[in-house]
């Protein structure tokens, strides 16, 4: 049951409640660990036939001509679909998720290595591959743009002509902060330190590919779409825009998800072409990518290049920081985020610092690159905004000659300080920051690190510690601030107590493996008194679920979460009056505790929720306005992001001969609130970390000077495996969300955005003894190595 384990969060104080105590162990496990999962691959309809896309190989041509007639030809194939085809149904190019169109298939030129061509539909998987290579294009090659330094060039090749009057591959300048206030404070400033840095191009190589299985019915005109996707009803939405389907025809599916971290955000050419392939063919058609489509093709993640600078005085007190930042959003500029923010939430650069001002500017360019841009469990950006803050704070530093973790207790916003206005315009909930970021330095042994440190050194020997400090902020968001395409971010929910006392919740969220059907079963059982394995968590499919913005940005919790918090609480409520009704009493003569409504004085006298639930269906005589059933609903307008934070230390041993670096140890303290379920939010942890040790270490997507993709397969795109991470040692503190109804805040991507500044900070402090002052990531054996050796850096 709920209540084995052991008390794991002090503040969420009774033992008896479902949420914060105990290890509940996942409801969705038994059918993962027994194979019986169910993913889209899984799905299987009568005559299905199987797609497959041909795709460019080069990054920059026009299409000269391109004949299908082999293809066709050959045994099997059902229908090949190009771009002229696309442009008769005016389906060829579609809307992305940031205000520009992406093509759907190539009609005039390809932009980017791994485009998609044209697609073929056979009979089965192999034959549908095997035509692609029976298919001739011509294709006539230009030079393409791939560093972003030079994409605004005078004289770049314009990689978007197709826009009526576009000269440039310029996207949009954006800027947050005051630059008046803050270049003031800068020229006044006793130190300042600036650095370059680039958050390079990697990808969230979720487990499973994406995919989509479209069922197109002719006679009814309705259309189900199995889908990889961590937004099924935005989604729906678009589809119905862009194919023209009413929305109520369409019903989309997305079944168990291996793994999403933002890869699955975005519509994707392969989902609209096993649509297009459904209803030209009248059969359901399967697209499923493979590996280096989906590394070359979908939704990277970073790639953004940092001008850095902070501004101090000598005693160590933090005044400003300010940035300039080149983003390259390669060929389309498909980023998911907020439409106000084309940097997503880059604003939060200024980290977790009381300063007196700040100010950045970001400029998008395209690039013969595949598109996306907020992938990879990013929360819009913030793992950009923190990666810098955190290094410049370390390079601040070594310049005052200070330890790097007293400049930051010197500097972090005081608990009396929240909420906290920054100078960007967020309004950080709650925090105690240096209770946090002192308990990671006791769980280190900060000092005995330092002096193992110095021992070493002493030896040769390279050992690095390495600190960051984070503020997240997730949970987008206020329907006033924030929306996607014009849809509002607010999450419905959907509650229905059966007249046995079970319960069912539809959510409007999506899991991709973050275990939703357990946590947001705790929040129902925690606020009705039912236990949480009598509630069924009903998600991914928008024919069973509430309208809703779906699962990135960690912002499951925060909107749906409370959401889901909401309507159980407007169950109990309703459940009073039931109560009253058939205690023969007075609802206002009645209280709540663990459960069950009981007559104040007299707690002999009540009714547990199973009974009212069916009392509510049942005979008794029902007060006025008060509906047969125990059922609510609710849409969830957050009034504000939640702001999780945490202090990571981080330890390596780097090989002098190799370059070779060595996470020795981990410690991550993490604070995000009221703590659901403590066992799934240290799996969270674990697998940010583990990505953070990726991202720091061993991953890129790189380009050639002809755009061709460096990073296509997992033989040059690494994955960190057990044997690259050490064993991690997590702690936690517990500061709630004020606004919150259950206090909490968002955890999915602390770790992934804490860790890699700890890693690289790790790595800097131990090649101090060479004088470096920065290494961009990964800081693979190749490029510490030359850098020891004060060579230049290899790719
Ligand atoms: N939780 C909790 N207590 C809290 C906060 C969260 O118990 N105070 C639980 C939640 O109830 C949920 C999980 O932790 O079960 C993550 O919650 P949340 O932080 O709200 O994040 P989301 O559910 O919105 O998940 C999204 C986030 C993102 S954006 C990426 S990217 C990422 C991540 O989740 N992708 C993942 N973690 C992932 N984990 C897995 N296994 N697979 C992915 O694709
Ligand atoms: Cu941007 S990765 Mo997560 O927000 O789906």
């Amino acid at each position: 049951t709920i209540l084995e384990g052991h008390p794991a969060n002090p503040a969420a104080g009774d033992a008896d409640r479902p949420i914060g105590y105990g290890r509940l162990q996942r409801k969705e496990d038994p059918r993962f660990v027994r194979g019986k999962g169910n993913y889209v691959d899984d799905i299987v309809l009568p005559g299905m036939l199987h797609g497959a896309i041909l795709r460019s190989p080069v990054a920059h041509a026009r299409l000269v001509s391109i004949d299908t007639s082999k293809a066709l030809a050959h045994p099997g194939v059902k229908a090949v679909i190009t771009g002229q085809d696309l442009l008769g149904l005016k389906l060829a190019w579609a809307p992305t998720l940031s205000a520009d169109v992406q093509a759907v298939l190539v009609t005039d030129k390809v932009r980017f290595q791994g485009q998609e061509v044209a697609f073929v539909v056979a009979e089965d998987r192999y034959s549908a591959r095997d035509a692609l290579e029976l298919i001739e294009v011509d294709y006539d090659v230009l030079p393409a743009v791939v560093d972003a330094r030079k994409a605004l060039d005078p004289g770049a090749p314009v990689i978007r002509d197709e826009i009526e009057g576009r000269t440039d591959n310029h996207i949009f300048d954006w800027e947050a902060g005051d630059k008046a206030e803050t270049d003031a404070v800068f020229a006044s400033a006793d130190v300042v330190v600036s650095q370059e840095m680039v958050y390079p191009r990697s990808h969230p190589a979720p487990m499973e590919t994406c995919g989509a299985v479209a069922d197109y019915e002719p006679i009814d005109g309705t259309l189900t779409l199995y889908e990889t996707s961590q937004a099924p009803h935005a989604h729906r939405t678009l589809f119905a825009i862009v194919a023209g389907i009413p929305e109520h025809k369409i019903r989309i599916v997305s079944p168990d998800i291996g793994g999403g971290f933002g890869n699955k955000v975005g519509i994707y050419p392969g989902y609209i072409l096993a649509v297009v392939g459904s209803i030209v063919t009248g059969k359901p058609v399967k697209w499923m990518e493979d590996r280096s489509e989906n590394l070359m093709s979908t939704s990277f993640a970073r790639d953004y290049i940092m001008q850095g600078e902070i501004a101090a005085t000598k005693e160590g007190k933090i005044l400003a920081v300010r940035t300039t930042v080149l983003a390259d959003h390669g060929a389309f500029n498909a980023t998911a985020q907020p439409t106000k923010y084309p940097a997503g939430f880059f604003h939060i650069f200024t980290g977790s610092y009381d300063l007196q001002a700040a100010h950045c500017k970001v400029t998008g360019v395209y690039t013969n690159k595949a598109p996306g841009g907020v992938a990879y469990a990013c929360s819009f950006r913030v793992t950009e905004a923190v990666y810098l803050v955190e290094r410049m704070v370390d390079i601040l530093a070594r310049k005052l000659e200070m330890d790097p973790a007293e400049l930051r207790l010197k500097n972090l916003i005081k608990p009396e300080q929240f909420p906290y206005k920054n100078k960007t315009g967020w309004e950080y909930d709650s925090g105690d920051y240096a209770t946090a970021l002192r308990k990671s330095m006791e769980m280190a042994g900060y000092d005995e690190l330092r002096r193992e440190q110095k021992e070493k050194r002493a030896r040769g020997e390279l050992m690095g510690i390495g600190i960051s400090f984070f503020t997240e902020t997730v949970g987008a968001g206020p329907r006033k601030h924030m929306d996607i395409v014009g849809l509002g971010m607010n999450d419905g929910a959907e509650l229905r107590v059966h007249p046995t006392g079970k319960a069912v919740v539809r959510i409007s969220v999506q899991s991709q493996g973050q275990g939703h059907e357990t946590t947001f079963a705790q929040i129902v059982a925690e606020e009705i008194g039912i236990p949480p394995e009598d509630i069924d968590v009903v998600h991914g499919d928008t024919d069973q679920t509430p309208f809703g913005l779906g699962t990135y940005g960690s912002r499951s919790t925060p909107v749906s979460g409370a959401a889901v918090a909401l309507v159980a609480r407007k169950v109990r409520e309703k459940a009073k009056f039931i109560a009253a009704a058939m205690l023969e009493t007075r609802p206002e003569d009645l209280e709540w505790e663990k459960g069950r409504w009981f007559v104040k004085g007299d707690p002999s006298v009540g009714k547990t929720m199973a009974e009212i639930a069916m009392g509510a269906h049942g005979t008794v005589a029902l007060p006025e306005g008060i509906e047969g059933n125990l059922d609510a609903e609710v849409t969830y307008d957050p009034p504000n992001l939640t702001f999780p934070f945490g202090a990571y230390i981080c330890v390596v041993d780097v090989d002098p001969g190799t370059g070779h670096v060595k996470v020795r140890r981990f410690i991550a303290v993490d604070d995000c609130g009221t703590r659901i379920n403590p066992m799934i939010i240290e799996g969270q942890v674990h697998g940010g970390l583990t990505d953070g040790v990726g991202m720091a270490l061993m991953q890129i997507i790189e380009f050639d000077a002809e755009g061709n993709n460096l990073g296509g397969s997992f033989m040059d795109y690494l994955i960190p495996t057990a044997l690259e991470v050490p064993n991690w040692e997590t702690g936690f503190t517990v500061t709630p969300s004020p606004h919150h109804p259950i206090g909490a805040k968002g955890i999915g991507e602390s770790a992934t955005v804490g860790s890699p500044p700890a890693i690289v900070n790790a790595v800097v402090d131990a090649l101090a003894p060479f004088g470096i002052q920065h290494m961009d990531m990964p800081c693979t054996p190749a490029r510490v190595w030359a850098a020891m050796q004060g060579r230049p850096r290899p790719p």
